[in-house]
């Protein structure tokens, strides 16, 4: 945080904003805070930020659990040492010596202890923030962001395990009139709701990703495209036949969706090239008038 003060870069996400106003009071930082408007930390920035974050806390949790293996070692050395000296019946001559250092012992242990549940919980923490960054905020489905490692991970799995994968592109048809006609809030809410459909609507082990303004990408991995083709069709079904009603704004509407679906191939070497085909397939259905599934595979269906 006062590296950021530093440099005049508000933090980032923005609920940490209020901490960095007041330590730049507290640390009389004048300048920065006169200036009031200073540039906000990127996300990129703040995800290579954790990234290395994360993997400097792993080398200490590493670290961390050699020292309590040690520490336990000694302790349990250092009893072994004071209970053969006193079956021995020595003089005790160092006996307070010993006692007090396996008094310091634990001490060290315990304190070895708490270091680390602090850790887990930085740890656990900073997960919990890259995981935020690869949602999308309004809609609360994974992101673009996400999509693209994702889909780059899952495409090389299929292809080494040789197992299929298809991909779904949907977009809403005439949303803007959704928008002109209800207002940009009843369109922001008519999105939410139908992520959330859409995302109920898959396995938990396929993704849903906003890919854009009213598009949301389907990857479905273990999955030909004939099988993913149906799912796309339950799921234009399941759109078409959705009300969303509010009495509070006198709203009875539904929206109708297109969906553009295809399948890994074997010489598709980058995502790009699967998800610039299911978007061609997507812009067949839109030609095609909207509300329908259009395909682009390869393979003979079975
Ligand atoms: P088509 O059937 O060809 O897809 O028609 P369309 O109207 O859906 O497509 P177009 O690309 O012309 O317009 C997309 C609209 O989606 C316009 C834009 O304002 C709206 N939109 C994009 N993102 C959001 C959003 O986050 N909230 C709201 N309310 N509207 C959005
Ligand atoms: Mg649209
Ligand atoms: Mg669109």
């Amino acid at each position: 945080m006062k590296n950021l003060i530093k440099q005049g870069r508000l933090p980032w996400p923005q609920l940490y904003s209020e901490e960095f106003w007041k330590m730049a009071r507290k640390l009389g930082f004048f300048l920065i805070v006169a200036k009031a408007d200073p540039e906000p930390l990127k996300q990129e920035e703040m995800e290579h930020f954790l990234q290395e974050t994360d993997s400097i806390l792993g080398g200490v949790n590493h670290a961390i659990e050699d020292i309590i293996v040690v520490t336990r070692n000694r302790v349990a050395d250092m009893k072994n040492s004071i209970e053969s000296m006193e079956d021995k019946d020595h003089e005790n001559l160092f006996l307070n010596e010993l006692t007090e250092l396996r008094k310091k012992n634990q001490e060290l242990e315990s304190h070895t202890k708490q270091f680390e549940e602090r850790l887990k919980k930085q740890s656990a923490l900073i997960k919990d923030l890259k995981d935020q960054i690869r949602l999308d905020p309004l809609t609360g489905v994974l992101n673009r962001r996400a999509m693209e490692p994702d889909l780059k991970k899952e495409m090389e799995r299929a292809k080494r395990y040789r197992f299929p994968l298809s991909v779904i592109m949907c977009d809403i048809d005439h949303f803007k009139k959704i928008n002109d006609t209800y207002g940009h809030k009843i369109g922001d809410r008519v999105l939410q709701k139908l992520a959330f459909n859409l995302k109920g609507s898959i396995r938990t082990s396929d993704n849903i990703y906003r890919y854009g303004g009213e598009e949301f990408l389907v990857l479905l991995p273990h999955t030909g495209c004939h099988e993913a083709a149906e799912l796309a069709e339950r799921l234009r079904q399941m759109v078409e036949s959705y009300k969303f009603i509010s009495p509070k704004h006198n709203l009875n509407l539904s929206v109708t969706m297109s969906f553009g679906v295809t399948e890994m191939r074997e010489k598709d070497e980058s995502p790009c090239v699967l998800v610039a085909r299911s978007d061609a397939a997507l812009y067949r259905a839109k030609l095609a008038g909207r509300n329908r599934v259009e395909t682009i595979y390869d393979r003979v269906p079975a």
